[in-house]
């Protein structure tokens, strides 16, 4: 596999290589080391961006001077080795302040804390030039569903998004904002547990226009549905804004492994359809934003390992493109494609300027009994992408 460029916009959370390792039963496996450190590492292995939440940069409860001398260092560096700072997110969840949430906790004076922190991440993010503002509300949920009404949960997430989005607008940034679902971990239940809900809140908005998704692969997949379909879904909407590519074995906890390390399959369709696009739709939307992983390289790793698992994320992606590419091309899978009716599905059931009653009256001499008989050759098609997989 050929060597990752900025051309490929592949990115990086700081807190993806800056994870020490350590999980609820053991302290860190390997060091910290400084922001810079871990961007300058992903410019040399070919990364075009990174992404951080405030507190990947700079400590809880800096004062301004000490964020913009470290932010200051930061970008610098990020300057230096030509890589675009592409997203910037929020930590409203590791503090314990935020045990119950930032904009849904029970504690109004704890959600106007967490609102004000959000929006001076906004005001961080117009600063370094991201175009991409995430909020993944990882403490926003309960384990207890006495302990949390819902409605009101649903009130305080509206409120706080619009007043982002609100505030987004009213100084011109050139910014979106892009919800990241996930069902549980670290609450018992998450809400926007999946790329459905989210879309769903998003409808409800008064700022929704600037609103869209940054789904996650293992986290569609800890809900046992299916990453593809999820994007799919949001492509279709017109909200896929960002992604975070990573690897999920079934349902357990988070594992964020390396892109491609968990079902390889569903990455292979992932990608296909990212680089590729939908298959009866040629000019139809693609998602053009960053390639960006969140993952953490496994607690038995070193820095080596480190630095190994940033590099086969982006391997990885460049292998299962290529492969998707050939896929498309080749003449067998067309001719599977057409034999399974995927083209076909693109073509409106009812035809332009037939009216209701004509479409209903029309006897066309359709046999259910004859069509049910057919065979779509879904598994030939699968067949033919597993070959190309390991071929
Ligand atoms: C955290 C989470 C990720 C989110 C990050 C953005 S934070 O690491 O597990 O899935 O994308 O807030
Ligand atoms: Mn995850
Ligand atoms: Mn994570
Ligand atoms: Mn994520």
């Amino acid at each position: 596999v050929r060597k990752p460029t900025p051309e490929d916009k592949f990115s990086f959370g700081l807190w993806t290589v800056g994870w020490t390792g350590t999980d609820p039963f053991g302290g860190p496996s390997r060091p910290a080391l400084d922001p810079w450190e871990y961007s300058d590492k992903l410019a040399e292995l070919g990364a075009w961006g990174i992404t951080f939440h405030d507190n990947d940069v700079f400590p809880f409860g800096s004062d301004d001077p000490t964020k913009k001398e470290i932010v200051g260092k930061l970008t610098d560096a990020t300057e230096k080795a030509g890589l675009v700072i592409e997203m910037v997110t929020t930590n409203t969840f590791s503090h314990p302040v935020f045990k119950d949430g930032g904009l849904t906790s029970n504690d109004r004076a704890v959600r106007r804390f967490g609102l004000r922190k959000i929006l001076d991440a906004v005001d961080l993010a117009a600063e370094v030039g991201a175009s991409t503002f995430v909020m993944w509300g990882g403490r926003e949920g309960s384990e207890y569903d006495g302990s949390k009404d819902v409605y009101a949960a649903m009130e305080r997430y509206k409120e706080g998004l619009d007043t982002i989005a609100g505030y987004i607008k009213s100084q011109n940034y050139d910014l979106v904002i892009g919800l990241e679902p996930k069902p549980n971990e670290p609450r018992g239940d998450i809400f926007l547990p999946s790329v459905g809900h989210a879309l769903a809140l998003i409808a409800e908005l008064e700022h929704g226009d600037i609103v869209g998704l940054n789904p996650e692969v293992g986290h569609e997949q800890m809900a046992n549905l299916n990453y593809t379909h999820g994007i799919g879904q949001a492509l279709w909407s017109g909200k896929l804004f960002h992604i975070d590519l990573n690897g999920q074995r079934g349902l357990k906890y988070d594992q964020d492994l390396v892109f491609g390390h968990g079902d390889l399959i569903s990455a292979f369709f992932t990608v296909d359809l990212i680089e590729n696009g939908f298959p009866g739709y040629p000019d139809g939307p693609r998602y053009t934003g960053p390639r960006h992983f969140d993952y953490k390289p496994s607690r038995t790793e070193y820095l080596d390992g480190v630095w190994a698992s940033a590099a086969a994320c982006m391997s990885t992606y460049i292998g299962l493109a290529e492969k998707a590419k050939a896929f498309r091309a080749d003449p067998r899978v067309q001719e599977a494609m057409r034999y399974a009716g995927v083209y076909d599905l693109a073509e409106p059931t009812i035809a332009d300027g037939e009216s209701l009653e004509a479409f209903r009256s029309t006897d066309d001499g359709f046999d259910p009994e004859k069509t049910a008989e057919r065979d779509y050759g879904f598994v030939a098609l699968q067949q033919l992408a597993v070959e190309h997989l390991i071929g």
